[in-house]
C-alpha cells in the first residue's frame, strides 16, 4: 500500500510511519482532486447559460455541501492530531540516551558536509573558530587532549546499522538542510544553533547526502555519501582512521 508514491527505500526504524502518513495525504488529495474536479464540471454543465440565463445569488442552500466541507475538515484535522502530531513528538521531544548510540557533529559549509566523530575517548575535542582554515574546516583544536583521538571527514558520513544514532547539526554560514531520503530525515541547520537529530539505521547501503535548502551557488554540488554499514565494518574503519592520525 506504500510503495505507489515511489519514495526511496525505507531505511530507518520510523521511515514506514512517515510513509503512512505521507500516503495518507496522498490519498485525501486525491480523493479531493477527483471530488472536486467532478464537481466543477457538473456545475459547467448544470449551470451552462442556455438552461440558467439568469444567475442566481444567493448560493448552495443544500445540507449536504457543509457536510462535503465538514468532512475533508474532519480528515485533515485527524491526520494531524491522530497521526502526524504523535509521530512528529516521538521524533523530537526526546533523544536516546548517548551512551548506545552512535554521536556524531555535522557542520554544514558552503558547499561541503564536515563531519565530526569524538573518537575512542566518546568525548569532542574543541572546537574555535580562530582555528578554521582550509585544512581544518571544523577549526578542531588537536591540543586539547579530547581532541587528540577526534576523527574528522569531508562528505562522508558512515554510521553502523542497527543503533540509534544523534547527529548534533549546525552550519559555519547560510542555513542548509541535513537530506537523507533513505533515513526519512531532513533537517535545517542554522547557523549559530545546534540542532540534534537522531534516527535508527535498519538497513545497510549508501546513498547520497542532499542538500535540501537552495544555499548558494554552489547548492548543486553540495553532494555528500553516507553509508550504513555493519558494526563491525564501522569500527574497522573508525579504527583505521585512527592509525591514520597516529602517523
Ligand atoms: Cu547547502
Amino acid at each position: 500500500m506504500l510503495d505507489w508514491l515511489g519514495l526511496p527505500v525505507p531505511a530507518s526504524a520510523h521511515a514506514r510511519e512517515v510513509d503512512q502518513i505521507m500516503s495518507l495525504v496522498h490519498w485525501l488529495m486525491l480523493v479531493l482532486l477527483v471530488g472536486w474536479g467532478v464537481f466543477f464540471v457538473y456545475v459547467l454543465v448544470r449551470f451552462r447559460r442556455s438552461r440558467q440565463p439568469l444567475a442566481s445569488y444567493h448560493g448552495v442552500k443544500a445540507r449536504w455541501a457543509s457536510w462535503v466541507e465538514g468532512g475533508v475538515l474532519a480528515a485533515v484535522v485527524a491526520l494531524l492530531v491522530i497521526l502526524s502530531i504523535p509521530l512528529w513528538s516521538a521524533r523530537v521531544d526526546a533523544l536516546p540516551p548517548e551512551r548506545g548510540s552512535t554521536v556524531v557533529r555535522v557542520v554544514a559549509e558552503q558547499f561541503a558536509w564536515n563531519v565530526h566523530y569524538p573518537g575512542a575517548d566518546r568525548v569532542f575535542g574543541r572546537t574555535h573558530i580562530s582555528l578554521v582554515n582550509p585544512d581544518n574546516p571544523l577549526g578542531l583544536d588537536r591540543h586539547d587532549p579530547a581532541g587528540r583521538d577526534d576523527i574528522t571527514t569531508i562528505n562522508r558520513l558512515n554510521l553502523p546499522v542497527g543503533r540509534p544514532v544523534i547527529v548534533y547539526l549546525s552550519s559555519k554560514d547560510v542555513v542548509h538542510s541535513l537530506g537523507l531520503p533513505q533515513m526519512r530525515i531532513k533537517q535545517d541547520a542554522t547557523p549559530g544553533v545546534v540542532q540534534p537529530v537522531w534516527f535508527t539505521p535498519t538497513r545497510t547501503g549508501e546513498w547520497d547526502i542532499a542538500c535540501s535548502q537552495l544555499c548558494g551557488l554552489g547548492h548543486y554540488r553540495m553532494r555528500g555519501v553516507y553509508s550504513i554499514q555493519p558494526q563491525a565494518q564501522f569500527d574497522a574503519w573508525l579504527a583505521r582512521e585512527a592509525t591514520l592520525l597516529s602517523q
